[in-house]
């Protein structure tokens, strides 16, 4: 029903060549997410690596999960893929003789943790063995090479996977640029980072793909979806006590008129896939 960006004729556009599945640490297919919201897992706490927290699915993107720290606040979601090695079924750390910690900035005193891990998981649907995907292997080396096309993460906007070039390479390291947009959001990472994906990985597995954005390209870049354009389907506003369904303004009568179609967005909705959440 969305329309999808077309790889295929972007780089045919910019000249430019896609970098092979083999520079990168992902599967050839992308894995199936057989997790539902709600489910429990435990992860690593991504602001203190050396311990394991029990974690939340919040939302399902694709192959990815967003994952919300028990005890922490709503504000340090993160995201992981399905085979990540950073997530495991519940019981894990303490069958290899761990202790499951409290996340960094436990909302409750250190003292009340035991008591409220064991109100967390009781009656809690914890996540099966199946549903956890075995983390690929790394290429042996940095195989990439300057100017290659990929998907990646935004780590700003973590839950958008954008349209990015390798900029620059050095060791084990890429520069990971944003096709569109000026330097704010590149950052450098490792070859086998498992927030790059080869080009057309975010189609094959359902996940939605960020376009190029519009600030080197003056003016209209049809690369670039306008969300007014494409959004939604027209569904007319429905009433109900608490409406979710806003009519946009009427045109400006003084300017000179033309033909008008409603646009109705929808504000409960998180985003599609042309969609920028982030503000
Ligand atoms: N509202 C944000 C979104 C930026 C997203 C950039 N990504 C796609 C590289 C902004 O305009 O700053």
């Amino acid at each position: 029903t969305y329309q999808q960006f077309d790889w295929e004729e972007y780089l045919h556009e910019n000249n430019s060549e896609a970098a092979p599945q083999n520079c990168f640490r992902q599967s050839v297919s992308p894995p199936q997410n057989d997790f539902k919201v709600g489910m429990k897992l435990e992860a690593l706490d991504p602001r203190n690596v050396t311990s394991t927290c029990i974690a939340t699915v919040i939302c399902i993107l694709g192959p990815r999960l967003r994952l919300r720290l028990d005890g922490s606040d709503n504000k340090n979601d993160f995201w992981r893929l399905v085979d990540s090695s950073e997530i495991h079924q519940i019981g894990h750390c303490e069958k290899s003789g761990g202790m499951l910690q409290p996340p960094l900035g436990f909302r409750m005193n250190a003292s009340s943790w035991p008591m409220f891990l064991l109100k967390t998981l009781n009656g809690a649907e914890m996540a099966p063995s199946k549903v956890f995907q075995k983390e690929p292997p790394s290429p042996r080396t940095n195989l990439f090479q300057v100017g290659q096309k990929l998907e990646a993460v935004d780590k700003k906007n973590p839950q958008l996977i954008c349209c990015a070039t390798v900029g620059a390479i050095k060791n084990d390291q890429i520069h990971v640029t944003f096709d569109g947009w000026r330097g704010a959001f590149d950052y450098w990472c490792k070859y086998d980072s498992r927030d790059i994906f080869p080009v057309g990985w975010c189609a094959k597995s359902g996940h939605p793909l960020q376009p190029p954005g519009q600030k080197n390209n003056n003016g209209a870049n049809r690369f670039r979806f306008r969300p007014s354009f494409v959004a939604f389907p027209p569904t007319p506003p429905v009433s109900s006590s608490v409406p979710d369904v806003v009519q946009a303004p009427e045109a400006d009568t003084s300017a000179p008129s033309a033909p008008s179609t409603p646009i109705y967005f929808r504000k409960k909705c998180s985003g599609g896939p042309l969609i920028d959440t982030a503000q």
